[in-house]
């Protein structure tokens, strides 16, 4: 059966399940709600840990004691129930003050606001055992030309990034940077839009190994973009901090749909790198329960990310045990790829002297297909 359990180490931003379904065409379609409770429901459907950014929990604005008093039940709710704060993120986009930005907006004024309340949240994750710092940066970007300078944009990202790092570091937290690209939405053209374009930005950094990523499917698949591939080059560069889960079609608007919703071929392959290729940190599910739904279908939804996830991971299972599909992968000289090209020691005159015929090898069949019609027999259910 697919009952979830903390093993299974699934965690739900606040944000998720909280949302009221405010959207650019209409208002609210469903009620606040408290936080503390949502804690206690998702326990209960079997996940291991919540994330939040800090506006979810904290009003924006509150002072010292009104934070504190936010902060209480579900600090409550955390202990009655065990689960955990894997991750925390900063809301850097949601008031009007940010509408340029945080880190890079115009405004120095209004950097300099982003940076507290960045400083502010990283002792609040260090104090919750947060090992996972993200940052999305949804409004760093531009609609227009010449309103945003880009490269000096970069340049106070960077610096915003390096002053975070630093803070950590000065303040002995076991916290790392995750950040989270995306291509657009809600600004027209949003910085460090895909997986690529951050893990160029994060070489360029003070300290480079405190920074990964949190790629989102929806947002590579956004850009078009293969996200088990995303994911899979983050591995590669030992930048792969954390994961949003959810499900997209194509190209189009942000549709946060549920895990396994969605562009279902591509939730496959993610389950399989996400198990199989090292990565060992949370199931974490960034979706957004259409505004459709009321509140049992808030909750249907967030467990449908779960199933899907379990559902998959033992089709996923399947097929790498599957004698066939080891059959099939030999044949299609997967496990070739692995050798080096060149032997060990080997001179360049042995490469160029090598006798070889292209048009022979030209003839030879790389038997891909037959692979992948085992892969999608296994997610179809025939197998
Ligand atoms: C919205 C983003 C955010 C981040 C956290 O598209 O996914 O919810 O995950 O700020």
């Amino acid at each position: 059966d697919y009952t979830p359990t903390r093993e299974d180490r699934f965690s739900f931003g606040l944000w998720t399940v909280g949302w009221q379904g405010v959207d650019v065409f209409g208002g609210a379609a469903r009620p606040p709600m408290d936080p503390a409770g949502a804690v206690h429901r998702l326990s209960d459907l079997g996940a291991y840990g919540i994330t939040f950014h800090d506006d979810d929990v904290i009003p924006f604005g509150s002072s010292a004691a009104e934070k504190e008093a936010a902060l209480k039940p579900l600090r409550e709710a955390l202990s009655a129930t065990g689960l955990e704060v894997p991750m925390i993120t900063t809301n850097l986009f949601s008031h009007a003050v940010f509408r340029d930005g945080g880190f890079t907006n115009n405004d120095r004024d209004v950097r300099r606001f982003a940076l507290r309340k960045v400083l502010d949240n990283l002792d609040l994750a260090a104090e919750l055992g947060a090992r996972t710092f993200v940052c999305w940066g949804g409004r760093e970007g531009a609609e227009s030309g010449a309103a945003k300078d880009i490269k000096a944009a970069l340049d106070r990202y960077k610096e915003a990034v390096d002053t975070m790092t630093q803070y950590i570091v000065d303040s002995g937290y076991d916290l790392r940077i995750a950040i989270e690209p995306k291509p657009n939405e809600p600004r027209g053209d949003i910085l460090l839009p895909t997986v690529g374009h951050a893990l160029a930005f994060i070489t360029e950094l003070d300290r480079p190994e405190l920074v990964g990523l949190n790629p989102e499917v929806g947002h590579e698949e956004m850009a078009g973009l293969n996200y088990a591939h995303g994911l899979a080059q983050a591995l590669w560069h030992g930048k792969l901090f954390h994961i949003d889960l959810n499900g997209q079609h194509g190209p189009r608007f942000d549709q946060d749909l549920r895990f396994g919703a969605g562009n279902a071929r591509g939730a496959f392959w993610t389950v399989d790198i996400v198990e199989n290729g090292g990565y060992d940190g949370p199931r974490h599910f960034d979706f957004k329960p259409p505004r459709t739904e009321d509140f049992d279908g808030v909750w249907a939804s967030a467990a449908g990310c779960m199933r899907n996830y379990l559902i998959l991971r033992e089709k996923v299972r399947a097929f790498r045990a599957d004698p066939e599909v080891k059959a099939a992968l030999s044949a299609a000289r997967v496990d070739e790829l692995s050798q080096p090209t060149l032997t060990a020691g080997e001179s360049l005159e042995t490469l160029r002297a090598e006798k070889f015929d292209p048009n022979a090898a030209a003839k030879r069949g790389m038997a891909f297909e037959a692979l992948d019609q085992l892969a999608i027999e296994h997610l179809y259910g025939v197998r």
